[in-house]
C-alpha cells in the first residue's frame, strides 16, 4: 500500500491498550503522527544518552515489554498536543506546528524526565523511586510546557522566575490530569497515594505554601537554580487556590493568557500575580480577579 498516515494500538506501561497515530511505509509501522503541521514522533533511546532511533514494528499492533515506555510518550504527546490545540488554539510549542520529539529509554534506571530544548526524554526510574516516567500524562504536559513557556514567557530558570517556569508546568500538569498531585502516576510504584508534588498541600513534599517559608537556596546545580522546584509550592498553592474558586475553564483561559501575552523573563512571583489579574479582567471582569488577587494574598504575595 501506499505510504502514509496509519492508526494502530499499543499497551502502555500500565499493560493498559491505547490507540496509536503512525506513519506506514514499505509495510513498516512508525510512531510518527503524522495528521498534525508537524509529526509527532517516539524514539528509543536504548539506554544510552547520546543514539536515538525511532520507535516502529511490521505490523499496526506495539505489544512487547520494550515498547510499552514508547507507547505511552506517543499516545501523551498527542494528548498535550490535543490540549494546547483544542483549548487554547495553539499548534504544537511554539505555535507553528513545530515537530514534537520524545525519547524514551533514556540512559539506565534514570529517575527523571526533561525537555533538553528539541525533545522530551524519559528515564525508565529506578523501579524504586520511579516507574517508566512516560506513564504519567501530568508529565509530558509539565515537560512540553516547558516548551511552551520557552517560546512565550521565555522565563528563566532560576530564582523566582524559574519557580514560576516550574509551576507553570505543574499547573498545565493539572489541566491535562486534573488532580492537585504531580506525578502520582510514575512515582513510587510500591506505595500508593504518594506523588512527586502536590499542589493543594505542597507542604508534603518538602515545598513551601506560602511566601513566609520561602527557601533561599543557592542558584547553582546543587542549588537547584535558586530551588526552583522548591519554591514553585508558592505559586502552586495560590493556583489551588485560584482553581478551587474559578474552577479550570476560567483558570486555564487565565493562565494561558498570562504565559504567553504579559510574563517576560525576569517575571517575580509578584508579577506573575499581576499578569493573572490583568488576564482574568481582560477575559472575566473585576470579581474574578479579585479572586485571583486573593488567591496570592494568602500565600504572601501583595
Ligand atoms: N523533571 C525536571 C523538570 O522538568 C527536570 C528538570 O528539568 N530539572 O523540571
Ligand atoms: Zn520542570
Ligand atoms: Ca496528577
Ligand atoms: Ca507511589
Amino acid at each position: 500500500t501506499e505510504a502514509g498516515a496509519a492508526t494502530g494500538s499499543g499497551v502502555g506501561t500500565k499493560g493498559d491498550t491505547k490507540t496509536l497515530n503512525l506513519y506506514q511505509e514499505n509495510g513498516n509501522y512508525y510512531l510518527s503522527d503524522v495528521t498534525h503541521t508537524g509529526t509527532i514522533e517516539t524514539y528509543d533511546a536504548k539506554n544510552s544518552t547520546s543514539r536515538y532511533s525511532i520507535v516502529y514494528d511490521t505490523d499496526t499492533s506495539f505489544t512487547s515489554t520494550a515498547q510499552r515506555a514508547a507507547v505511552d510518550a506517543h499516545y501523551y504527546a498527542d494528548q498535550v498536543y490535543d490540549y494546547y490545540k483544542n483549548v487554547h488554539n495553539r499548534d504544537s510549542y511554539d505555535n507553528q506546528g513545530a515537530p514534537i520529539y520524545s525519547i524514551v529509554h533514556y540512559s539506565r534506571n534514570y529517575n527523571n524526565a526533561f525537555w533538553n530544548g528539541e525533545s522530551m526524554v524519559y528515564g525508565d526510574g529506578d523501579g524504586v523511586t520511579f516507574s517508566p516516567l512516560s506513564g504519567a500524562n501530568d508529565v509530558i504536559a509539565h515537560e512540553l510546557t516547558h516548551a511552551v513557556t520557552e517560546k512565550t514567557a521565555g522565563l528563566v530558570y532560576e530564582n523566582q522566575p524559574g519557580a514560576l517556569n516550574e509551576s507553570f508546568s505543574d499547573v498545565f500538569g493539572y489541566f491535562v490530569d486534573p488532580d492537585f498531585l504531580m506525578g502520582e502516576d510514575v512515582y513510587t510504584p510500591n506505595r500508593s497515594g504518594d506523588a512527586l508534588r502536590s499542589m493543594s498541600n505542597p507542604e508534603t513534599y518538602g515545598q513551601p505554601a506560602h511566601m513566609n517559608n520561602y527557601k533561599n537556596l543557592p542558584n547553582t546545580s546543587a542549588g537547584d537554580w535558586g530551588g526552583v522546584h522548591t519554591n514553585s509550592g508558592i505559586p502552586n498553592k495560590a493556583f489551588y487556590n485560584t482553581v478551587t474558586k474559578l474552577g479550570k475553564a476560567k483558570s486555564e483561559k487565565i493562565y494561558y493568557r498570562a504565559l504567553a501575552y504579559y510574563l517576560t523573563p525576569n517575571a517575580t512571583f509578584a508579577d506573575a500575580k499581576a499578569a493573572l489579574v490583568r488576564s482574568a479582567t481582560d477575559l472575566y471582569g473585576s470579581t474574578d480577579a479579585s479572586t485571583v488577587s486573593n488567591a496570592w494574598n494568602q500565600v504572601g504575595v501583595y
